[in-house]
């Protein structure tokens, strides 16, 4: 049987091998952490996606001392993924049973969003809860068209009003939600990125109809990133952290990436957990954030 660790450590072997397995390749036989080496390492975990902060902030610790050796480089990367992912808090997706749980999900065209409603209704379909989703891209036409099928294939309810202002959507939604208990409510929306006025306020418009009406119900305010856009990924999402009061990332096509210390970067830059991982373009392809089968998957 295929065992979910072993497709873990194939899903972030890219990940490993560009993170981990060059910088102690190149490293680990010198005699100290020369300049020279030091901004060899650098350069190696910048161009991993680490991020230039947390790249130059774990270069910075190994300069002019003489307790960590080279030969231990991997032991050091290793304790430091684990401290930087511990600061975030725990990845666990916030449930609360027998009540509504609304989550909002935000991010650009194209980073998964509407895939991740599809793969989180059918989580919650699995667990016999009742699920409502709200078609909030009412932009595109072929878009409200995509998450109906999603809502078809996974078993959820749908509100879907062609064309419609998003936030009175999510109205009709979240009234539906409360009147019929519902236990969980997935809210789609746009992510027009190229005009941040318009997003801004379609986003906050949304989200003052959830105050309004629900506010003790919102569970999480999920921004969806694409491992493969990388650092550019992280300047998208100051922009929505700009928004909308986010909690946590959920990073989608890590399956294939090279990019999975982008997971590290998050947490550095933004202070976010990532607590869904999306790892195919199927149903059943979305996985929690575990930290330490992430780090031992890359460390392994
Ligand atoms: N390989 C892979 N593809 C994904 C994943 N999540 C989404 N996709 C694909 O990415 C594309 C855009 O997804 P979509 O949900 O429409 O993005 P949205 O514009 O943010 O709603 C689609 O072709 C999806 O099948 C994932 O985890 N892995
Ligand atoms: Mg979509």
């Amino acid at each position: 049987m295929f065992n979910l660790f072993d497709k873990l450590k194939n899903t972030v072997s890219k990940t490993a091998q560009a993170l981990i397995g060059n910088v102690v390749d190149a490293v680990s036989d010198e005699e100290e952490f020369s300049e020279f080496v030091l901004d060899d390492m650098e350069d190696m975990l910048i161009s991993a996606d680490l991020g230039v902060d947390f790249a130059t902030e774990l270069v910075d610790k190994l300069r002019g001392q003489n307790r960590i050796k080279p030969s231990q480089v991997k032991e050091f990367l290793q304790n430091e993924f684990i401290k930087i992912l511990d600061t975030t808090g725990s990845p666990a997706l916030k449930y609360e049973e027998n009540k509504l749980n609304i989550y909002f999900i935000t991010g650009v065209n194209g980073a998964g969003k509407t895939t991740l409603i599809g793969k989180l209704a059918y989580k919650f379909k699995q667990e016999g809860k009742r699920v409502l989703i709200a078609a909030g891209d009412t932009f595109r036409a072929a878009a409200e068209e995509q998450v109906d099928i999603w809502s078809k294939r996974s078993g959820a309810d749908i509100i879907r009003r062609d064309k419609a202002d998003p936030a009175s959507v999510v109205y009709e939604t979240i009234q539906k939600g409360l009147n019929e208990n519902y236990d969980v409510i997935l809210i789609d929306t746009a992510g027009r990125l190229q005009n941040k006025f318009n997003l801004m306020e379609e986003l906050s418009k949304i989200k003052n109809v959830i105050d309004k009406h629900a506010s003790e119900y919102l569970r999480e305010c999920i921004l969806v990133l694409d491992a493969n856009t990388g650092q550019n990924g992280l300047q998208q999402a100051k922009v929505f952290k700009e928004c909308v009061n986010l909690t946590s990332v959920a990073l989608t096509k890590l399956d294939g990436s090279a990019k999975g210390a982008i997971i590290l970067a998050i947490a550095k830059e933004l202070g976010l957990p990532v607590k869904l991982v999306g790892v195919g373009e199927k149903m059943e392809d979305l996985k929690e954030f575990d930290a330490k089968e992430f780090i031992s998957a890359l460390f392994n």
